[in-house]
C-alpha cells in the first residue's frame, strides 16, 4: 500500500488549437480520471488535476488515442509554443500558426524513451542515442517561444524567452521582429531574481525562423547559468553577459545578422470577446472561462457543442476559449446551448474580462496563497470600487498569482497581485495595458482590506485626474503612484 499520489498532467497543445473529436477525448479522461474539471491554462493548453498514479497512464494513453500527447509541456526544455489565437486578428492568421507549429515541432526533444514508457513500445536502441540539439543535458532551465500578430499582443510576447512578432506587407507575411529575454519568475527578498521583458534585436525573414530559434536556443543551451537554477532563465543569460554580446553571437550561429526591426503596435494583450467573423464566411464565438476553470457544468456544455462542431477549439493565453470556424447554419445551435447552460456568460464585466488567476490552491505544491479560488472575490470589491467611481466599463488588467512564480504574467498586469501567505499578497500598479511595461511594487504583504485602501485611493484618483483615453496604469506612473519599470533588473530598486 501507498499514499494515493496526486499529479497534473499537462497537454502539449501548440498554438492551443484542438478538433472537437480531441476535445471529447479529453472530456472522457478528465470525467474518467481528472476529477470532473480540466484547466485551461495561460499558454494555451489544458490541464487535467486530480490525477492518482494509477490514472497517469490511461490519461497519457487515451491522449495518444486522439493524437495528443504531453512531451515538452514540462521541463527543462522548449516549452508549448504559443500563439495569436483569434483568426480575425489579422490576415497573415493562418501562416503565423503554421509556423508556430513547425517550431514546437522542431524544438521538441526527439526521444523514443516517451513512447516506450508511456505506451508500452518495444524498448528502441533510439532512446539511448543523443539528442541532437539537447544532448545528454537539455537547457539550464525551461524556456519559451510565442508568436504574436499585431495589433493582438494576447500572448504577451514580452514575457517570452524568444518571441516573433509578425510583419506583414501588401505582398502577405513577411517575416518577424525577434525578442528575446522576457520572463515572470522571482523570488521574494531575492533581489537579484526579478521579472524582465524581452527585447526586440531585430528582424528575421520568414524562411529564417528556425534558424534563428535554433541559434537563440544555442546560445541559451551554451552560455546559461546551469549552477544556480534561480538565475538560470536566460533573461539571466542575457543581462550577464549583455544585450549586444548576445545578439552578436546569436548572428554568428545564425551565419546571418539581424535586419532592423520593423515598426508595428499593440493595441491589447486581452482577447476579443462574443462572435467574430472572418472573409472565408466562418464564425468564431469566444468564451469567457473564469480563470479557465471547467466544471461539470461547461464540461456539459461543450461536449454538446463538441458533438456537433465542425470547425476547432481554440485556447487563449487568457486563459478562455474561442469556437473557431463555425459555418453560418451551425451558429443558432451553439447560441441555444450557451443560453441554456450559461444564461449570463456574456455579462461578466469589463474588469472580469481582463483578469487572470493562476491556479495555486489546491493543487498547486508552490503556492503560499489563494490565487483561482479567490480572485473572484475580490473582483466583485473592485467592481464596487470602480462603479463607485463611474468606471465600470474602464478595461483594467488585473492578475493575481499565488506565489512570485507569476504563472498568471502577474508583472505586466496594471493591478498585479503575487502571494506571500494565506490571505497576503504583494501588490504592484503601473503594467503596461497591452503588456509592454512592467508594474513595480507599492506594498508587501497586505491583506485584502490595505489592497482595496490603497486601489480606492488610485481608482478614485484616476477618475478625476486622467487624460482622455489615458489607462489605468499610465496614470498610476503620471500620477506619481508609482515610479515606472524601465529594465527588469530595476524591478526591485
Ligand atoms: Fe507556471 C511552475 C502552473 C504558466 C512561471 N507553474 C508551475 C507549476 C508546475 C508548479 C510546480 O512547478 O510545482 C504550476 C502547476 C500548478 C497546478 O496545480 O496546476 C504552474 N504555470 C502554471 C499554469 C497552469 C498557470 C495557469 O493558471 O494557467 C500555466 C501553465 C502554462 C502551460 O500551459 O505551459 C503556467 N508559469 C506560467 C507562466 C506564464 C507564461 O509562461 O506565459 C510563467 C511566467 C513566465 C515565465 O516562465 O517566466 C510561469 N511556473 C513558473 C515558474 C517560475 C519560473 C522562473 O523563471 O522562475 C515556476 C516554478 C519553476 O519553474 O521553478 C512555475
Ligand atoms: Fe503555483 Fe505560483 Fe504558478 Fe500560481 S504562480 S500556479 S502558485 S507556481
Amino acid at each position: 500500500l501507498e499514499p494515493a499520489y496526486q499529479f497534473m498532467i499537462r497537454v502539449r497543445l501548440p498554438g492551443g488549437v484542438c478538433t472537437p473529436a480531441q476535445w471529447l477525448k479529453l472530456d472522457e479522461l478528465a470525467r474518467r480520471h481528472g476529477g470532473e474539471t480540466l484547466r485551461l491554462t495561460t499558454r494555451q493548453t489544458f490541464q487535467f488535476h486530480w490525477v492518482l498514479k494509477d490514472s497517469l497512464r490511461p490519461i497519457i494513453q487515451g491522449l495518444h488515442e486522439a493524437l495528443l500527447d504531453t512531451v515538452a509541456a514540462c521541463g527543462d526544455d522548449s516549452r508549448g509554443v504559443m500563439c495569436t489565437v483569434n483568426p480575425q486578428s489579422s490576415r497573415f492568421h493562418a501562416e503565423v500558426a503554421a509556423m508556430a507549429k513547425r517550431v514546437s515541432d522542431h524544438v521538441i526533444p526527439k526521444t523514443r524513451a516517451y513512447h516506450e514508457i508511456w505506451y508500452g513500445s518495444e524498448l528502441a536502441a533510439s532512446s539511448e542515442a543523443e539528442e541532437p540539439f539537447y544532448g545528454r543535458t537539455y537547457l539550464p532551465r525551461k524556456f519559451k517561444i510565442g508568436f504574436a500578430l499585431p495589433p493582438s499582443n494576447d500572448i504577451d510576447v514580452y514575457a517570452q524567452d524568444l518571441g516573433f512578432i509578425a510583419i506583414g506587407g501588401a505582398a502577405g507575411l513577411e517575416g518577424f521582429n525577434v525578442a528575446i529575454g522576457g520572463g515572470m519568475g522571482r523570488t521574494d527578498q531575492a533581489p537579484e531574481t526579478y521579472p524582465r521583458l524581452a527585447s526586440v534585436i531585430g528582424f528575421v525573414p520568414v524562411d529564417r525562423v528556425i534558424a534563428c530559434a535554433d541559434a537563440v536556443m544555442t546560445v541559451q543551451r551554451d552560455y546559461g547559468d546551469r549552477k544556480d537554477r534561480q538565475r538560470a532563465r536566460f533573461k539571466y543569460t542575457i543581462d550577464d553577459k549583455g544585450l549586444n554580446w548576445i545578439k552578436a553571437e546569436i548572428e554568428r550561429i545564425m551565419g546571418l545578422p539581424f535586419e532592423n526591426a520593423r515598426p508595428c503596435d499593440f493595441t491589447s494583450n486581452g482577447d476579443s470577446y462574443g462572435w467574430n467573423s472572418t472573409p472565408d464566411g466562418r464564425h468564431h464565438r469566444t468564451l469567457i472561462v473564469e480563470n479557465g476553470r471547467l466544471d461539470l457544468t461547461l464540461l456539459d456544455a461543450l461536449r454538446d457543442i463538441a458533438r456537433t462542431h465542425h470547425g476547432t477549439f481554440r485556447l487563449t493565453p487568457n486563459q478562455n476559449l474561442i469556437i473557431a470556424g463555425v459555418r453560418s447554419e451551425d451558429r443558432p445551435a451553439i447560441d441555444a446551448i450557451l443560453a441554456e447552460h450559461f444564461p449570463d456568460i456574456d455579462h461578466l464585466s469589463v474588469l472580469r474580462r481582463n483578469a487572470i488567476a493562476c491556479v495555486a490552491f489546491p493543487t498547486c505544491g508552490l503556492a503560499m496563497a489563494e490565487s483561482e479560488r479567490y480572485l473572484p472575490k475580490l473582483l466583485d470589491r473592485i467592481e464596487a470600487i470602480l462603479a463607485d467611481n463611474g468606471l465600470t466599463d474602464e478595461p483594467i488588467t488585473v492578475r493575481m498569482s499565488g506565489c512570485p512564480n507569476g504563472c498568471s504574467r502577474p508583472y505586466i498586469a496594471e493591478i498585479g497581485l503575487t502571494g506571500r501567505a494565506p490571505g497576503k499578497y504583494n501588490l504592484y500598479l503601473g503594467g503596461g495595458f497591452h503588456g509592454e511595461r512592467l508594474n513595480r511594487m507599492v506594498r508587501e504583504n497586505i491583506g485584502e482590506p490595505a489592497i482595496l485602501e490603497i486601489l480606492a485611493e488610485a481608482i478614485g484618483r484616476f477618475a478625476r485626474e486622467r487624460e482622455p483615453g489615458e489607462h489605468f496604469g499610465d496614470f498610476t506612473i503620471r500620477a506619481g503612484i508609482v515610479r515606472e519599470v524601465t529594465e527588469g533588473r530595476h524591478f526591485n530598486d
